[in-house]
């Protein structure tokens, strides 16, 4: 496409739910800038650390950039007939359920429509799920079950207006940053708001907290139900509400009163105290939001607790009213979008149901689709063992990664790799998944492509193309149509721009809705392009005849129930101990602040690479004392499926018999550290999502023989170690390593690490005796690399090491320094990266709180810190605070 250099495009961040809105500016010489866009509701020019470093994430690195079909290059017509033709040959002799299509929340919604159109209404089959089944798929059925429909009550604005904020398993100062920012606002104007946090372990998001449970790992159904139980006992109930607008209190009341408060507090390891206080203040807060993600969703419980906490809203009549309302945030960019688009396999188009024989009649119709699918599909985990049992003989991935991603990984990719067809569109030439398709398709990334999404609000915005295409890439939805058309479907898949699919899935939103649906953006069925074009962010409902006069939905009743009034589910707490003697501690996993799931785009950035640079599992102090641990050694985790070996880090943040491990390494990334190869494929029995966040493992102490650390000046083509990490650093990478073996040869080591050019000068210092070794290597006045290895964890200062990769070595003695491994006298270590926007470390925030600085603010006078995207406001403040305690000592 023509880009136009000197605009700056309005478009949507491709990483998180909040759907901040960017400006993105191409200057002359090429170079792109963003910045949040002032005038998009929901960010307001907000940014956080991911979304401010998108500029160093659109590089054309290891991107795929031509088809591939077995291995070699191809055109588009051969790969495209090549889909084609094994998909249609497949079905005609296997039947329509022997393909899948496994899709994802960061397709636009055009894509997403297409992907679901052909699959449902073509191929027949409803065997398109989504790794939404991961993330969003027990709201999605708690929701339906409270509701009759999958619908996001409320705004925003409610989270701002809100007296009291419930935020339960969600890490939203690291996860939905942009929310968090505009909570902590609103509180500094209205510092009577108080906010509860349920998390088993003290994450960032405590900071802000007033009251911090640190619940037992899925306490959260005891916890919700003693709060329906409580609430019914202290008269803190909306009759007129639940009589009018509701059926079905007397049962989920009834069962909510099994376990007296010491029950729960056994259930939940809280003291009845702590309950007494969290209780109380629910019970006399009319304007609450209790918001939740994955802690909630991730789990063998996740819709019953989606559920439970439904119940309170109801029974209050706090649901759609200004201030008030359960607030599920989706995680991925178009979660919601591919929930409007029924991309799982147990939903229809526009928030239809597929068990509906008329829902499927008026879809068919609409369509004028020959073979509708007439029963749900597989499921995420269901799916890919009927991949791996031969049940599904072709699939088609997109835009998702399930080779690191899925639970029992090992097995996922293992069913992958054995599956007759494979095809794989992604942005990537090589991703852990990339590497096992038989056909691999390049897709245009963000800033290239054309689109919609939609937030956790309900609100959708245009992502808008920016960059040149590059290569022979292409937009999804084209390759998706592309595919169809050669299956034979050419009539149902001629649109030509992302314009008219998007107007085509308004006007199904609205075709035979008279507001039946909650889902209706038919105000837009008859956008052009132009309209397209210059569409602005908008909410749904969006009828064609009467505008909504409210966002919200449910204060007046009118729920998507046969009698219109909202289900109460009764719900028992249950107990589940998954640990044994074998595997005696439960690991909790998710997400760290500067890295997006499989590091596809965050590991490109070296500012987000610096915050946490290798993969790491938090302990309490009493569980390393048990096992064996010291901070910063390398362990093994293990559970009945698989391994990783990743840094071990000591904290009390952590609870007793609980580890958490972020999800994000790979094994582009890392030598063992997909942690999706521990997690078991056991699932909700209502939503299919499966349980990431409670799986029994051991954990023990890898007996390391040496431990290095280095940085290169090119990334190391392989890495001959037992445990090694890489990341991206400014003027190269950085490496960290373990070995299991003796290593006598570290100077050979070391030139296998470097890749370094022949003519280059080499300064090494070792002594034996101690395992001390260091060498580095010069070409010309540059470092090459350098290597540092010490029987224990290496102390050497990461940030300074890393920055001899941009400096000048023209004499000795500043060699000389690097082999000694000390930042000179002068150039103090800055500490572990806490702002990245500005890279300050915490050594310095902490010298200057030792200095005087005593608040956020005077820190982000004195460095910058904190001044850009505030992501690390919360770090600097538990610096600030930590100082503090050890002044007062
Ligand atoms: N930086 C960053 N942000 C992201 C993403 C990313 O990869 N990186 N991904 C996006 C996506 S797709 C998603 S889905 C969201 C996820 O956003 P979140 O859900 O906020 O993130 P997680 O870290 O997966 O998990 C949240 C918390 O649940 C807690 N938890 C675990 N078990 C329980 C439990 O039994 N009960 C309770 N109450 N809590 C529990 C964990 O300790 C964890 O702190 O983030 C989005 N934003
Ligand atoms: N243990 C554990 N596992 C988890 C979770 C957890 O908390 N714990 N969370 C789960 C959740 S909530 C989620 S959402 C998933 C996320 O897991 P994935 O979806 O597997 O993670 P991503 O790294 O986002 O993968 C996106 C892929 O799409 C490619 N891509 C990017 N843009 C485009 C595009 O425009 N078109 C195409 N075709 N490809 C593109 C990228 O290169 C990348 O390969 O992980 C789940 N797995
Ligand atoms: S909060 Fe951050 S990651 Fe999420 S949409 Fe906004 S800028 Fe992007
Ligand atoms: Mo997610």
């Amino acid at each position: 496409m023509e880009i136009d250099a000197a605009r700056e495009v309005r478009t949507t961040c491709p990483y998180c739910g909040v759907g901040c809105g960017v400006l993105a500016k191409i200057a002359a010489d090429g170079q792109v800038s963003v910045r949040g866009d002032p005038d998009h509701p929901a960010n307001f020019g907000r940014l956080c650390s991911k979304g401010s470093a998108l500029a160093e994430t659109i590089d054309l690195d290891g991107r795929l950039l031509h088809p591939e079909v077995y291995g070699r290059r191809a055109g588009w017509d051969e790969a495209l007939d090549r889909v084609a033709s094994t998909f249609s040959q497949t079905i005609a002799e296997h039947g329509p359920d022997s393909v899948a299509f496994y899709v994802s929340g960061q397709l636009l919604t055009e894509d997403y429509y297409v992907a679901n159109k052909l699959m449902k209404g073509f191929v027949g089959s409803a065997n398109i799920d989504t790794n939404s089944r991961l993330c969003m798929a027990s709201s999605v059925a708690g929701h339906r079950r409270a509701f009759g429909s999958d619908t996001v009550p409320g705004t925003y604005e409610d989270l701002e207006l809100a007296d009291l904020i419930v935020l339960v398993g969600s890490n939203l100062a690291w996860c939905h940053p942009v929310l968090y920012q505009r909570i902590a606002a609103a509180r500094e104007k209205r510092p009577e708001m108080k906010i509860v946090l349920i998390d088993p372990r003290r994450t960032m998001t405590a900071d802000i907290a007033d009251l911090h449970l640190a619940i037992a790992p899925d306490g959260d159904v005891a916890l919700f139900t003693g709060l329906l139980a409580y609430l019914g006992q202290h008269n803190a109930l909306d009759r007129a509400y639940i009589a009018e607008h509701t059926t079905g209190f007397g049962q989920a009341l009834f069962a909510a009163s099994k376990l007296d408060l010491a029950g729960i507090a056994e259930a939940t390891s809280l003291s009845e105290d702590e309950l007494g206080r969290f209780y109380g203040l629910f019970a006399r807060t009319e304007k609450t939001v209790t918001v939740y993600s994955q802690g909630v969703n991730q789990s063998s419980s996740g819709t019953d607790k989606v559920n439970a906490i439904i119940n309170c809203h109801l029974a209050t009549g706090r649901i759609g009213k200004p201030g008030a309302g359960p607030f599920s945030v989706t995680g991925q960019p178009n979660a919601m979008g591919g929930r409007e688009v029924g991309g799982m396999a147990n939903m229809l188009v526009a928030h239809m149901e597929i068990e509906n024989p008329a829902h499927r009649a008026r879809v068919r119709r609409f369509w004028n689709a020959p073979s509708m699918a007439d029963k749900p599909g597989l499921k995420a985990v269901d799916m890919f063992k009927a991949v791996g049992d031969g049940r599904i003989k072709a699939l088609w991935i997109m835009a998702t990664n399930p080779v690191d991603s899925m639970p029992d990984a090992d097995a996922v990719e293992a069913a992958i790799k054995a599956c007759p067809f494979v095809v794989v569109s992604d942005v990537l030439a090589s991703t852990d998944t990339v590497r096992h398709a038989h056909v691999r398709l390049p897709a245009t990334a963000w800033g290239e492509k054309d689109g919609t999404v939609t937030n956790s609000e309900r609100r959708i915005s245009r992502q808008r193309a920016f960059l040149p295409t590059p290569g022979e890439a292409r937009p999804d939805w084209w390759i998706i149509a592309e595919v169809g058309k050669r299956m034979g479907f050419g009539e149902a898949f001629s649109d030509a721009s992302p314009a008219e699919i998007f107007a085509e899935h308004a006007a199904l939103s609205a075709y035979e809705n008279d507001g039946a649906r909650d889902f209706d953006i038919g105000a837009y069925a008859g956008v052009d392009v132009e309209d397209y074009d210059g569409l602005a962010p908008f909410q749904w409902p969006a009828p064609s005849q009467s505008p909504p006069t409210t966002t919200r939905f449910f204060a007046n009743g009118n729920f998507y129930t046969p009698d219109g009034k909202a289900r109460f589910i009764p719900i028992r707490p249950a107990t589940d101990t998954r640990t044994d003697e074998k595997f005696p501690l439960i690991l909790n996993t998710g997400r760290v602040r500067d890295h997006w799931h499989t590091m596809t785009r965050t590991g490109k950035s070296p500012r987000l690479s610096q915050h946490i640079a290798e993969p790491f599992v938090e302990i309490h102090p009493a569980d390393a004392q048990r096992f064996g641990i010291g901070d910063a050694d390398i362990v093994r985790i293990s559970s009945p499926r698989g391994e990783v070996l990743v840094r071990a880090l000591v904290t009390l943040r952590q609870r007793q018999g609980s580890l958490f491990a972020p999800m994000h390494w790979t094994d582009q990334f890392a030598a063992k550290g997909r942690l999706d190869a521990l997690t078991a494929s056991l699932t909700d029995p209502v939503s299919g999502q499966p349980a990431l966040k409670h799986v029994a493992v051991r954990i023990e102490k890898f007996a390391a023989k040496a431990f290095g650390f280095a940085v290169t000046r090119e990334r190391p083509a392989s890495v001959t170690a037992t445990y090694w990490a890489v990341a991206k650093c400014r003027g190269g990478w950085r490496v960290e390593l373990a070995f299991a073996d003796d290593n006598t040869d570290w100077a050979g080591f070391a030139a296998s690490l470097f890749g370094a050019p022949p003519t280059s000068d080499t300064l090494a210092y070792h002594d034996r005796d101690a395992g001390q070794h260091r060498i580095a290597a010069f070409d010309a006045e540059r470092l090459q690399g350098a290597l540092f290895v010490a029987p224990g964890p290496v102390a050497v200062s990461r940030g300074w090491a890393a920055e001899q990769l941009e400096e000048t070595h023209a004499g000795q003695r500043e060699r000389f320094r690097i082999v000694a491994g000390r930042a000179g006298a002068e150039r103090p270590d800055a500490g572990a990266t806490v702002c990245s926007c500005f890279s300050i470390g915490a050594n310095q925030i902490a010298a200057a709180v030792a200095a005087g600085c005593t608040t956020v603010a005077s820190i982000g006078e004195t460095l910058k810190a904190g001044t850009n995207c505030g992501s690390c406001r919360a770090e600097i403040r538990v610096i600030i605070e930590a100082r503090r305690v050890q002044a007062a000592e």
